[in-house]
């Protein structure tokens, strides 16, 4: 019925066009024309976009060994223990600079744990020269922007839609795979016991303790941040995972180590979560068979990718997996201060900016 009213009308603008006198019906004929026109190739460049880029684009995937971490200055004694704070951003503010002066003062480990600086973009000499003058301890550079171009197997980034783009179509849902999965691979940081994870929006407050050495002393294989929560109805698709982590369980045979927290992780429309935009990491944990094993089958469901499943649902639910109640320490036994995102952050002022510019 609708595609015969449709027709009609288009019959009805066509008659309309025709019985237009000659100089009226060409600019009406032109017009269609042109409209028309952008039609086809707005359909076919759409059509056409992943052929293009992926012959743009060279076939050689990037491999996670061939990036190097670099060092700017004088080279700096570091902790004995192999530990290392590791930031991801995308570039060097002087507001970050700031704040990570901040952590050489409130992190009080005499300045020896090693501070890794992840970054996607250019790094220019003023400010590694700035961050090398302010930052106490030892620094380590690691361009990781090709890490913002590695897809899972079978990942269509070209033809599937990106529900959260922030940075670029799918940088985020990267960011979330490099924490889950990648970090743990990258044969740059094989030496490391110990990994503390600080994003640049996350600030500890006042003093701490060396938590690396509490972690060594316990045993322990995770410095947890409070516990939050993922709901259904915020993030769709996030209860796929419930299903997804239950089948694996049962197809795996897996014993669950914290059971109760198992259960307690999965309601009928949440999922718990560790807000782990701060946390410490025991390498060893995460490259044992039963927990690379995990984190390769989720890796290839895509949820990520299709659902934004978290860095912060994954890890909570790895940890109820595979991790013994005493191995897990929470901050909220410690007396640690930390924000997120509402940090008050210190100003960039022009005093600030003279000391850092020295
Ligand atoms: N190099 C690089 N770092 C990124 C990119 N996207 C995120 N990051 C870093 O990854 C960390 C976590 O990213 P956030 O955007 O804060 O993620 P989040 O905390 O889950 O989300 P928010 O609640 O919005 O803060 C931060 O230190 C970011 O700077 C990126 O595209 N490139
Ligand atoms: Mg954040």
């Amino acid at each position: 019925m609708e595609f015969r009213m449709m027709f009609h009308q288009v019959g009805s603008i066509i008659y309309f066009i025709l019985t237009k006198n000659g100089y009226v019906r060409k600019i009406l004929i032109f017009i269609i024309t042109i409209l028309i026109s952008f039609v086809i190739i707005f359909i076919v460049y759409n059509k056409l976009d992943c052929y293009i880029q992926e012959s743009k684009s060279s076939k050689v995937i990037p491999r996670l060994d061939e990036l190097k971490i670099y060092t700017y200055g004088p080279s700096r004694p570091s902790s004995v223990n192999n530990d290392l704070i590791a930031i991801l951003s995308p570039e060097m503010s002087l507001q970050f600079i700031l704040r990570l002066k901040l952590l050489d003062v409130s992190f009080a480990d005499n300045f020896s744990t090693t501070l890794l600086i992840m970054h996607s973009n250019y790094l220019s000499e003023n400010s590694l020269k700035r961050l090398v003058n302010n930052i106490k301890r030892p620094i380590l550079f690691l361009k990781v922007s090709s890490i913002f171009n590695m897809f899972p197997e079978n990942f269509d980034s070209c033809r599937t839609k990106s529900n959260w783009q922030i940075r670029g179509k799918w940088n985020y849902q990267l960011m979330i795979r490099f924490w889950f999965k990648i970090i743990f691979e990258l044969p740059q940081l094989q030496e490391y016991k110990y990994i503390m994870r600080l994003d640049d929006d996350s600030q500890i407050i006042n003093t701490w303790f060396n938590i690396f050495d509490e972690m060594r002393i316990k045993r322990a294989v995770y410095f947890a941040n409070d516990v939050i929560i993922e709901e259904e109805r915020r993030l769709p698709g996030t209860m796929k995972f419930k299903q997804v982590t239950l089948e694996y369980q049962k197809q795996n045979n897996i014993t669950v180590k914290q059971p109760d927290m198992l259960q307690k992780a999965f309601g009928d429309d949440y999922i718990l979560s560790y807000a782990n935009n701060f946390e410490v990491m025991q390498m060893e944990f995460f490259q044992r068979p039963n927990v690379r094993h995990w984190i390769e089958t989720i890796d290839r469901t895509h949820g990520i990718f299709k659902y934004r499943w978290g860095d912060a649902i994954l890890r909570y639910i790895t940890m109820a997996l595979f991790a013994e109640q005493h191995e897990v320490l929470h901050r909220s036994q410690y007396n640690l201060s930390y924000c997120h995102k509402k940090c008050r952050w210190p100003k960039v002022t022009s005093i600030s900016l003279e000391r850092l510019n020295k």
